[in-house]
């Protein structure tokens, strides 16, 4: 079941599937409900009206919730960040430790959605898509869902020195989550063996295509979730990104008009990238 965030007679509206939540209902409103709650949460909600047809979604996410991301969460993802930088330990390290590497990576408002622009920096000449689960936890530090994102990146400057990593990761237009959530059943088997890909286009080329799966990361979901919430709280719910562990090659970066397209299970999230 997909819960999505449309733009809809000048109101923000939430569907669940076809049919749209009531005015003025909030994710915050469905992530305060434990997970055993949620579905009759949604549904109490539910109105006769459904979507109109041809209205795009936005960024399933609002102002009160945050999107964390995790690092160096895959194999590939570790010896991308070896290679590009000269302090390599660090990222060794990391991949190992108990502790996983955590940053803030948007707040709800500047996120894209599906088909919104997303950009690379005009100080930097090395970037690249990121593509990833991305989790929806509840106030509780459940796990209630999971999206699609795109943490894109600046490899020129988090390579030059690991301490530049939110100028690398936090920018307009970094972040893009969509088309929806895809809510859980409960038993995390909706999260195991996901196939990911990624497939760069620049106009009719196909330039980058890249696959993996969620079986591939070397930390479980439940233990980044529990990490991020061990001295914050979220009151509202937030988005906590996985990793990526598909990496174009060194020679490949980001161009304007580059259409990326991100599939996580059933779900696709595509972007272009803008030139403004
Ligand atoms: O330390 C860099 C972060 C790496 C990252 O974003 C990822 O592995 O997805
Ligand atoms: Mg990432």
């Amino acid at each position: 079941m997909l819960l999505s965030k449309y733009c809809y007679q000048g109101k923000e509206r939430w569907s669940y599937d076809e049919q749209l939540l009531t005015v003025g209902t909030t994710l915050a409103d469905l992530l305060r409900e434990p997970l055993r709650d949620l579905v009759s949460t949604i549904e109490s909600r539910l109105t006769s009206e459904k979507i109109p047809s041809g209205l795009s979604s936005v960024a399933p996410i609002d102002v009160a919730q945050e999107v964390w991301a995790s690092g160096v969460t895959y194999l590939r993802s570790r010896d991308a960040r070896m290679a590009e930088s000269d302090i390599a330990d660090v990222y060794d390290l990391v991949y190992d430790a108990d502790r996983p590497e955590l940053f803030l990576k948007a707040l709800g408002w500047r996120v894209s959605g599906h088909e919104g622009p997303i950009r690379v920096r005009s100080d930097s000449d090395w970037d690249v898509p990121e593509p990833e689960l991305v989790l929806v936890i509840n106030s509780q530090l459940e796990i209630v869902g999971f999206t699609a994102g795109n943490d894109v990146s600046s490899r020129q400057i988090e390579g030059a020195n690991p301490l530049y990593l939110p100028q690398a990761k936090v920018y307009n237009g970094s972040c893009a989550i969509g088309p929806g959530i895809v809510i859980s059943d409960g038993s995390q088997k909706d999260f195991a063996g996901l196939p990911i890909s990624l497939n760069i286009s620049r106009g009719e080329t196909l330039v980058f295509n890249g696959e993996t799966d969620t079986s591939q990361m070397k930390r479980s979901f439940t233990e980044l979730a529990s990490h991020l919430g061990r001295e914050l709280d979220f009151p509202d719910g937030v988005f906590l990104m996985t990793g990526t562990g598909i990496i174009p090659p060194d020679d490949f970066s980001l161009e304007s008009g580059d259409s990326v397209e991100i599939k996580v299970g059933q779900l696709t999230l595509t972007n272009k990238v803008s030139s403004l």
